[in-house]
């Protein structure tokens, strides 16, 4: 696996997580409470052997470069590496800001042309899921494909946001819609169920094939697509061009997978984690979802109603608290009859000192954490919030969209706290 190069795209011009990326770049963004996106990527490309990884993201954030730093060092005898690539960084910030993921990926192509390099892996860092790349390297060395599609079946109406493939009867792609609207479009690229299986796709009457946004491209018509062209987007020009010019083949996956790319997939996704049967397990002995080692206290608390929730390490929850349906971060610290209920809450990054505690005191400021007597309902709480006493963050009223000033957004009906905001006693939404 020494000739594969992965690429993981972190994240363009997009807001679709906005707020989460207010503060800090997509791939760092905090995930069931004690991981972070970029996690699940990494630990797929290291749990199958692949350890040339570069990250490609629009700013660096403080957070992903520790992150990175502190939680993926490979040996000096393997010569793995996890760098990571800004366009801040390699000053195409002003003017020629990275357009799209080709754009993203053309931006860097000298890290690819690297001796010894074959092949190349583009991967996105908002997905959840579990796989092992050897298995699609292997469908395209087999298929002898100059690019590898992984695809997923999927229903007409996910269809309208993914990629859609139609294939022959060799799973040879020949047609490819990004993102179908109209039935016309959907018609296009729809394949019978029975066709499906017969490629060996497991339909379950769904008739759409989904492109993964995973890729496996031989180096040289990477190189050779991304110089002669200008294509912005792999889904919305590359493909569809491709697919005449070059032997596109898809490898088959059948599992769970997630875009978690918005707020309310990222939501949703955070949530099912925290059910007694999470479809997605992180627990598995021989393929683990890798993150930061630390060193913290186990939770502790007494006299709390917990249900279907994940409570990570280092937190601190006061008497007569209900957690329902929740997922709450490291280092969180919840005052005394506290209620959260399907919500997700990441925690803190540090502790804060007595001297910073006596500061707050004397400043009449909510501390780090969430005071006593507030109800926390529906809601994302990010990083290093201070929510004072008696809160209320509930969307009572039904709000799609809405933006207050003490850094609370409304996004999709659910409300987000950005990271480390300040919310006063008594405050309510
Ligand atoms: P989308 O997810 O809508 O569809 P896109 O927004 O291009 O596609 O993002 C793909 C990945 O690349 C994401 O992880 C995103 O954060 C990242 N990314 C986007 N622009 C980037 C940039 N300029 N620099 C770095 N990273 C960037 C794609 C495909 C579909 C497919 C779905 C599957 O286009 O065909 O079905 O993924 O989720
Ligand atoms: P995580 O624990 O989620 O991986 P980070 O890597 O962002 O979080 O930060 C972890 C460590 O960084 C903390 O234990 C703390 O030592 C330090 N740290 C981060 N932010 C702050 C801050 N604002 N003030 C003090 N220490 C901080």
């Amino acid at each position: 696996m020494r000739n594969v190069i992965s690429l993981v795209l972190g994240g363009g011009r997009g807001t679709r997580l906005y707020p989460l990326t207010k503060y800090r770049s997509k791939p760092a963004v905090p995930l069931a409470g004690k991981y972070r996106l970029i996690d699940i990527p990494l630990s797929n490309c290291i749990n199958s052997d692949l350890n040339r990884i570069y990250v490609l993201t629009q700013f660096l954030s403080v957070s992903l470069h520790r992150h990175i730093r502190q939680t993926y060092r490979f040996d000096n005898f393997r010569g793995g590496f996890v760098e990571l690539l800004a366009a801040q960084q390699t000053g195409n910030e002003s003017t020629d800001w990275y357009q799209g993921t080709a754009d993203a990926v053309r931006k860097n192509l000298k890290y690819i042309q690297q001796y010894g390099t074959d092949y190349v892996l583009i991967l996105a860092g908002d997905q959840l899921y579990r796989m092992d790349y050897r298995k699609m390297l292997d469908t395209h060395i087999k298929s002898g494909a100059d690019v590898t599609i992984a695809g997923i079946p999927v229903s007409r109406d996910d269809a309208k946001s993914l990629g859609i493939m139609r294939l022959d009867d060799t799973g040879r792609v020949v047609g490819f819609v990004e993102k179908p609207q109209t039935q016309e479009d959907l018609e296009l690229v729809t394949m019978p169920p029975e066709k499906l299986e017969a490629l060996g796709v497991k339909s379950q009457g769904r008739d759409c094939l989904a492109s993964m946004g995973i890729y496996l491209f031989n180096r040289d018509t990477l190189v050779d697509v991304l110089e002669k062209t200008d294509y912005e987007d792999f889904g919305r020009e590359i493909f569809p061009a491709a697919i005449r010019s070059r032997h596109v083949q898809l490898h088959a996956f059948d599992d769970y997978w997630e875009d978690i790319g918005t707020i309310k997939a990222f939501y949703e996704a955070n949530l099912s984690l925290a059910s007694p049967e999470p479809p997605f397990s992180f627990s598995d002995e021989d393929e683990p979802i890798y993150s930061r080692a630390r060193f913290l206290p186990p939770t502790l608390m007494s006299q709390v109603s917990v249900d279907r929730s994940q409570i990570a390490d280092g937190c601190r929850i006061g008497a007569g608290c209900t957690i329902d349906n929740s997922v709450v971060g490291l280092r969180s610290l919840i005052g005394e009859n506290v209620t959260i209920k399907d919500s997700v809450l990441m925690g803190a990054d540090y502790y804060e000192t007595e001297n910073e505690l006596e500061d707050h005191r004397n400043c009449k400021r909510p501390p780090l954490g969430i005071g006593c007597g507030s109800v926390i309902q529906g809601a994302i709480i990010d990083k290093n919030c201070n929510i004072g006493k008696n809160v209320r963050i509930v969307n009572d009223l039904g709000l799609e969209e809405k933006e207050y000033d003490v850094g609370v957004t409304v996004v999709d009906g659910i409300p987000c706290v950005e990271k480390g905001a300040h919310i006063p006693d008594g405050w309510k939404l």
